[in-house]
């Protein structure tokens, strides 16, 4: 192993990071090189206990071996079969599969690669479905400020990043965006879902009228927002969005990627809300971000709409070379049994409380001005470095990186999302390393 954990700094030129200060790091490589359940190992042979599941998406742990298999033998035995007009069975298994656990109501998955794929699909799904149904004029899409529907031009399009989307031109037209949620003095140091803001929802109303109904075609929210920094919808706020799009005829697309397979201790938020899209986005967590999968459900009726016309033509004009390859789907088949074996869908919700303490319990650490919680979702807050934004929770992250914690920031906004595995004690360990941090980080 040990001449795979060396890699020369000029050997890392070529490589050009996603999402990353390449030129720091660069200068200082976090290269990881191996990684089991909660952790990962270090190229100099640390253990890296996993406070984030990778990028939110190894919900059941590194390495898990039921996985591994799957695609061990699925590589040997079928490595790719076309998508199109041709099938294999696992996929279609993996489809029953999906929709078994799915809120009741969606009944038809459509397979991607990642979650940025699955938002330009549920948004392309939104579109046609109008369409097929003599409703052309319903072309436009209603995102939110601070939404992170990955990086594709529908996404970054009805997302609300400014980064993510100052340096590319004029986007999809026909968007629109309704105010996030995140109330700073109102809501702080919320225990689980804020009290303050549902009536925020009525902007959407606003925005309705201000275009007519007759325009818009769907509104795409994740239920909470979490590449922005963790942001909990408030008190019937979503149940507020579902009543007007129902009411206008408007689709209702929940970004799914981070909180679907158990994050929030259900096995969909729409589960937690008790609120059903009319079209949800998943990724991540569908194949323990172990292969590249994503997957979008839709209702029975969006989905019947489109099968109409003579039956040897197709029906919707979208699809990619990879979707539901055999290898993800073996893949994603052995994680929903894994889940499933392992109660992980919902074991969130048994450890929420713990979990909600551990992190409450950094409310006195220094520089912390918010901590927010639901499921095995949390963020703490930091106060930015006067001029410098950002600076402190970048150094927080490689200070606990050096002390043996992978924590995720974002803005000044430390985000954290263990693997649904987690111990208490291993909680423990993460918040403590939080703590030693913020104790010593400027
Ligand atoms: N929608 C949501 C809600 C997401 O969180 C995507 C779409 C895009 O998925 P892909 O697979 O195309 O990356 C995401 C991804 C972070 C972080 O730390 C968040 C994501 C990805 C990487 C880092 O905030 N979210
Ligand atoms: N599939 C998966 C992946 C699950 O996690 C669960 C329950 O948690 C189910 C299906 C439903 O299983 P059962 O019918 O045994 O309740």
């Amino acid at each position: 192993m040990s001449n795979r954990l060396k890699v020369a700094p000029n050997d890392l030129s070529a490589f050009w990071m996603p999402f990353t200060a390449n030129r720091q790091f660069k200068q200082a490589p976090r290269m990881l090189v191996a990684a089991k359940d909660m952790h990962y190992t270090s190229s100099d042979g640390r253990q890296i206990l996993d406070g984030t599941a990778g990028l939110w998406c190894v919900n059941a742990g590194h390495c898990r071996p039921k996985i591994t298999e799957a695609i061990q033998k699925q590589a040997a035995e079928l490595d790719y079969a076309p998508a199109f007009q041709m099938g294999h069975p696992i996929v279609f298994e993996l489809a029953n599969r999906l929709v078994d656990i799915a809120p009741e109501g969606m009944e038809h998955v459509f397979f991607t690669n990642s979650g940025s794929e699955s938002v330009d699909t549920a948004l392309k799904i939104a579109l046609g479905y109008h369409r097929v149904k003599g409703e052309g004029s319903r072309f436009r899409l209603i995102g939110r400020e601070r939404g992170y529907h990955g990086v594709n031009f529908g996404g970054i399009s009805v997302g609300g990043i400014v980064t993510n989307r100052k340096m590319f031109g004029t986007l999809l037209t026909g968007v629109d965006h309704m105010p996030h949620t995140h109330l700073p003095g109102k809501n702080t140091f919320t225990r689980g879902v804020p009290e303050h803001g549902g009536d925020l929802a009525d902007e959407l109303e606003r925005i309705v009228t201000l275009h007519d109904a007759s325009t818009v075609a769907a509104v795409i929210v994740e239920p909470v927002a979490g590449s922005t920094g963790v942001l909990i919808p408030p008190k019937g706020y979503l149940q507020r969005l579902r009543d007007i799009c129902t009411k206008h005829g408007i689709l209702l697309i929940f970004d799914e990627v981070i909180t679907g397979f158990g994050r929030l201790g259900t096995p969909f938020a729409a589960d937690y809300f008790g609120v059903t899209p009319d079209i949800m986005v998943t990724a991540k967590g569908v194949s323990n971000g172990v292969i590249p999968m994503g997957a979008v459900f839709v209702t029975k009726e969006i989905h019947d709409a489109f099968m109409t016309g003579p039956e040897h033509l197709i029906e919707f004009f979208h699809g990619y070379t990879y979707s539901g390859n055999p290898i993800a789907s073996a893949a994603a088949l052995a994680t929903l049994e894994t889940y499933k074996e392992e109660g992980l869908l919902t074991r969130g919700a048994e450890l929420a409380p713990y979990w909600e303490d551990a992190l409450h319990s950094l409310k006195d650490a220094p520089n912390v001005i918010d901590v927010r919680n639901i499921g095995l979702v949390g963020a703490i807050e930091l106060k930015p470095i006067d001029g410098q934004p950002t600076k402190r929770a970048f150094s927080a992250f490689v200070k606990a990186f050096e002390k043996g914690c992978l924590i995720r920031t974002t803005g000044d906004i430390i985000a954290l999302s263990p693997p649904l595995i987690i111990e208490k004690n291993q909680i423990d360990e993460l918040i403590d390393c939080i703590r030693d941090v913020l104790n010593t980080v400027d």
